[in-house]
């Protein structure tokens, strides 16, 4: 299997760190690419977005959280996604959440990088609205040691805020996030998969 990636996307990393997760990294040919002119990502996938992975059979499979559950398919083993109930909808809503704000920090990032006359600054509030809710209601959120999709979202959200912004404060503000965060980033997974800034980005 072939993961097209970036190593300055969450969403790639959070895929990254399912496979550790899952114990398939080690099968996964990393190829990177970026992902707004190399005409061969839009040719597996008319999103042209990262992560983007290749399965042997030459299927392509974009978005990360269903990139996720195709990997735990494969892995056949330890689940990442809960199979149904409360679990579950704890798991996706986390999910969603972290990959709407990850999302919003990544347009804030490259809007912050514009030049003022380019840029909303209606939207920069915006986008750091999204964020600072999301943080806020990640701190009393459940939040566990042994990962599901929700808690792997939740802590590439984090890194990611962490590789933009290295002097922001954010969790200052959020103890519990923060205690929790320290100890998952240790995580293999995590290590393994860390941001690297390119010459795109
Ligand atoms: N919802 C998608 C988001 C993927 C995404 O936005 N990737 C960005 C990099 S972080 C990208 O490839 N952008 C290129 C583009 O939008 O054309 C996912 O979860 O995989």
């Amino acid at each position: 299997m072939e993961l097209w990636y970036a190593p300055t996307s969450p969403f790639a990393r959070k895929v990254r760190v399912a496979a550790h997760e899952l114990g398939l990294a080690d099968g996964l040919r990393l190829v990177e690419v970026n992902p707004w002119t190399d005409a061969r990502l839009r040719a597996l996938n008319p999103l042209a977005k990262v992560p983007t992975l290749v399965l042997d059979d030459g299927e392509a499979v974009w978005e990360s959280g269903l990139i996720a559950e195709r990997l735990e398919a494969v892995a056949g083993g330890r689940a990442l996604f809960p199979s149904a109930g409360p679990e579950r909808w704890r798991a996706l809503s986390l999910q969603a959440l972290a990959d709407g704000a990850g999302a919003a920090a990544g347009r804030l990032f490259a809007d912050e990088n514009r030049r003022p006359d380019e840029r909303s600054e209606a939207m920069l509030v915006r986008f750091r609205q999204a964020i600072g809710a999301s943080l806020d209601h990640l701190e009393g959120a459940e939040l566990r040691s042994d990962p599901t999709i929700g808690e792997i979202s939740v802590a590439v959200l984090l890194g990611y805020l962490d590789f933009r912004w290295p002097g922001r404060p954010w969790t200052a503000e959020r103890p519990r996030l923060q205690a929790w965060y320290g100890v998952f980033a240790e995580r293999t997974s995590m290590v393994e998969s860390r941001h690297r800034r390119t010459a795109a980005a």
